[in-house]
């Protein structure tokens, strides 16, 4: 019975982790990652990403408490915190992205849930509905503030998470454009040119000067295409800086220098 308790296990990630709804399995498949001619996401190459699970939402303000009041996850990133930071208001955001997230914070949130932050790789594939060559997680049209929440719409303030489900991929995943910014596994490289196509992460020996965040987001004026690729110093945030935990196997990761 071996192979029924592995099947189960696959299929069922709410048993293995802390959030036992609002997982979103995106079943495996190869796809193009990155876009020729863009500054950062070319070379284009092919990609085989295995099956995994991915939040709905990006990580929550209630989510995020638990992890806190666990005693495991920083309330504040060091330093001084913004006003617009949701923390100061979790009762009355408790529905809104986890803002100003550093990456550790980001980091040690999904490790805590018993999941991990996504790979380049697997966000990206999930935001182009498992592959698809729309330059938007909804299709093509033009980003407007029905589809995405940004700072056209809002200069610094997120919005409750799925609020424009218009902006929804095809299996449902919400604001993968807009409202807060997502940290990634990934160590940032100017381009894809040694980017493992197994669908892991790009890892370097020494803690990465770089993590690459995708999506776009409040405060910020990168495009919101799914290939686009921003990065910061882990230590940094802003307002718009939140998360979103995947599931998946483990995998193994390309380390380059
Ligand atoms: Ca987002």
């Amino acid at each position: 019975m071996w192979w029924l308790v592995l099947a189960m296990g696959c299929e069922h990630p709410k048993r293995e982790t802390k959030l036992a709804e609002g997982w979103v399995k995106i079943r495996g498949g190869s796809f193009n990652i990155g876009h020729d001619g863009d500054r950062r996401a070319g070379p284009a190459h092919p990609i085989e990403v295995p099956t995994f699970w991915i939040r709905q939402t990006e990580v929550t303000v209630a989510e995020y408490a638990a992890c806190v009041d666990a005693g495991v996850c920083d309330a504040d990133p060091p330093g001084r915190v913004p006003s617009r930071c949701n923390w100061a208001q979790r009762e009355s955001r408790a529905d809104h992205p986890m803002n100003c997230l550093n990456w550790s914070m980001a980091n040690s949130y999904c490790r805590w849930a018993g999941a991990r932050l996504a790979t380049e790789s697997e966000w990206e594939f999930a935001a182009t509905s498992r592959g698809t060559r729309w330059p938007y997680p909804w299709g093509q049209a033009e980003p407007s503030c029905e589809l995405a929440h940004t700072k056209a719409c809002e200069p610094d303030l997120t919005k409750p998470t799925c609020s424009l489900p218009n902006g929804n991929t095809e299996q449902g995943l919400c604001d993968m454009a807009g409202n807060a910014y997502e940290w990634t596994l990934d160590a940032f490289k100017d381009n894809y040119k040694d980017h493992p196509n197994h669908g892991g992460a790009t890892l370097t020996e020494t803690a990465p000067d770089f993590r690459a965040l995708r999506g776009g987001g409040i405060g910020s004026d990168e495009p919101l295409t799914v290939y686009n690729r921003a990065f910061h110093d882990p230590d940094f945030y802003y307002s718009g800086m939140g998360a979103r935990c995947v599931y998946g196997p483990s995998r193994s990761e390309r380390k380059v220098h």
